[in-house]
């Protein structure tokens, strides 16, 4: 061989190892703030894939809604438009009221009564969305949802007339069981929303209500523990058909590895975000036995809705649940 004929047959080398590591950039929409668990938890899965696939496939996270809104994250990864996203489950009810089980108040309160309802609930929802060429990575829970308000709650009857901020269904729903007006606002926007007088309580986790500085505009948190809702990361079948088979099998690996993490880091942001809420002046209380029993009757009422939206694949999943 001549130096030259070396020289090609290095440059060929080069050209072809090249070709096979082309890289693929990802662009991943998701709805929440960068010091948010589950963004930082998505943050490490894209590293963990980069790193399995040895940058072959590159996922560029874009928080906060900056990229996509959160209405509109999920129709954009079944458009194509972004292979791959983030959103709240509850967030497809109107669509499919089997996402939205894991908040319906007191199904499923705990950790492990949540874990037990996603194990029941994974392959339904997973063939839903792969009837939409979308594909389900993995979901992770929010700590338990209470009442953020500005007043002690003791009874519910609190909160009649007062603008309460909604996420979901669910939260709007319960506003509206007990007499209050719910508005749907977004994470981002909740410190406007309450600086502006927009709402003046809230539904949400003491992760959120940390995050979002809830003592800036409210002095009490109610731990009612109703419901773990999940978020979820979905990825574009075409787009995942079209990657290299060790980069799926990067992206499988690193998704169940990212669900672990995720469940794990929920629990342990529980009591961490409400000790920063209390370092910050919040009160926060366990319901009272009066407020038990009336969340519990609010709870009933809408099991029962529930299931008469979701018929009977609704039924059967409240049976598999229950039967674990
Ligand atoms: N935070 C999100 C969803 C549930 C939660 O704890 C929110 O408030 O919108």
């Amino acid at each position: 061989m001549t130096i030259n004929t070396k020289h090609l047959a290095a440059f060929i080398l080069c050209a072809v190892i090249g070709n096979a590591q082309a890289e693929t950039n990802w662009d991943m929409p998701t709805p929440y703030g960068d010091s948010n668990f589950h963004t930082v938890n998505i943050r490490e899965f894209a590293e963990d894939v980069k790193e399995a696939t040895n940058g072959e496939l590159n996922i560029t996270v874009h928080s906060s809604g900056s990229l996509i809104k959160h209405p509109e994250i999920k129709n954009s990864v079944r458009r194509g438009l972004v292979p791959i996203g983030e959103l709240i489950m509850s967030r497809l009810a109107n669509e499919d009221p089997l996402f939205e089980a894991d908040s319906v108040p007191y199904l499923a309160s705990d950790y492990d009564e949540a874990w037990e309802l996603w194990q029941a609930s994974r392959d339904i929802l997973a063939e839903r969305l792969e009837g939409q060429r979308l594909k389900l990575l993995f979901a992770v829970p929010w700590p338990p949802q209470g009442i953020y308000t500005e007043f002690p709650v003791e009874t519910g009857d609190e909160l009649q007339g007062v603008k309460m901020r909604a996420y979901n269904k669910s939260s709007e729903r319960l506003a509206e069981l007990f007499d209050a007006v719910p508005t749907q606002v977004e994470v981002p926007d909740i410190p406007v929303a309450f600086g502006t007088g927009r709402v003046d309580a809230m539904i949400t986790s003491p992760s959120t209500g940390a995050n979002t500085r809830a003592w800036d505009y409210l002095s009490h948190f109610n731990h009612a523990q109703l419901w773990l809702p999940k978020n979820m990361v979905i990825v574009n079948a075409k787009s995942f058909d079209a990657l290299s088979e060790s980069a799926q099998k990067a992206i499988d690996t690193a998704a169940a590895e990212a669900e672990k993490r995720g469940w794990e880091a929920s629990k342990a942001e529980t009591d961490a975000k409400i000790k920063i809420m209390e370092e910050n002046g919040i009160i926060v209380s366990e319901p009272s036995d009066a407020l038990v029993e009336r969340l519990k009757e609010v709870g009933a009422a809408m099991e029962q809705e529930w299931l008469e939206r979701a018929g009977d694949d609704g039924k059967e999943l409240l049976e598999a649940y229950r039967a674990r």
